[in-house]
């Protein structure tokens, strides 16, 4: 694996796409563990406010916060902690793994930006894993928008518009996508049984822990923290 090349692309496009990084076998057996925990139909977890106005449909499950150990070998994998290093420089830091699920005939996501983008320096690096393919049948494509991550606040519209020049990205089982916390990206509407993705947040050094508690939305920011819409956006 190119490291260099890879950090390079990353930082060019605010995203890296790689196929087949994690091996199906063991990739599978996280899924099951996934699907344990959360079954088919789970509650919600966000605010009703929230789900309405962010347009998004997906519940959060921390299993390394429950001493889960299945799920640590991914960060353990040394081309990964390499790639995040070539990325992030010294003494980033892992944040946590959150798992996200959506349920079928759900929202996905709609555009946003895991923290407000007005200090460059200052962002969350998402490593996300896929455990499952994610197909047109089945909905749930990632959409990102190409060197966002440089061009500053998301534009205010509609919550799931089709942009000009957005890449639908469509990982399978076993890919990871590397997605800069500035960069504008979306979910599609999930038509198939269920979706999952499971993010291994990271930051760079000098980074508050709690970067990703104000999301940038075409509509709001919100805080998570307080569940409130901080700005309303026209
Ligand atoms: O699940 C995905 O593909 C993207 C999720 C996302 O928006 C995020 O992890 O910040
Ligand atoms: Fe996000």
């Amino acid at each position: 694996m190119d490291i260099a090349q890879y950090a390079e692309q990353f930082w060019k496009d605010g995203y890296l796409v790689i196929e087949d990084f994690f091996e199906a076998a063991r990739i599978d057996h996280l899924n099951e563990m996934i699907l344990q925990h959360f079954g088919l139909t789970p509650n919600w977890e966000h605010s009703d406010e929230f789900i309405q106005k962010a347009a998004t449909e997906v519940i959060p499950w921390f299993p390394v916060r429950e001493e889960i150990q299945d799920f640590e070998f991914i960060e353990k994998t040394v081309d990964f902690d390499q790639l995040t290093q070539a990325i992030l420089g010294e003494e980033w830091q892992g944040l946590y793994c959150m798992v996200m699920f959506s349920k079928q005939g759900t929202k996905g996501q709609a555009w946003h930006q895991d923290c407000p983008p007005e200090n460059t320096q200052q962002f969350n690096l998402n490593r996300l894993v896929y455990t499952h393919d994610i197909t047109p049948k089945l909905g749930g494509q990632t959409i990102v928008y190409p060197g966002s991550h440089k061009m500053g606040e998301l534009p205010a519209g509609l919550p799931h518009e089709d942009l000009e020049n957005q890449v639908v990205l469509t990982p399978k089982k076993g890919t990871i996508v590397f997605l800069h916390g500035h960069t504008w990206h979306r979910v599609l509407p999930i038509k198939g049984t269920y979706r999952v993705s499971t993010n291994y947040r990271a930051v760079p050094k000098n980074t508050p822990e709690d970067i990703t508690d104000i999301a940038v939305y075409r509509n709001m920011r919100y805080r998570f923290s307080t569940s409130e819409v901080i700005e309303e956006r026209v």
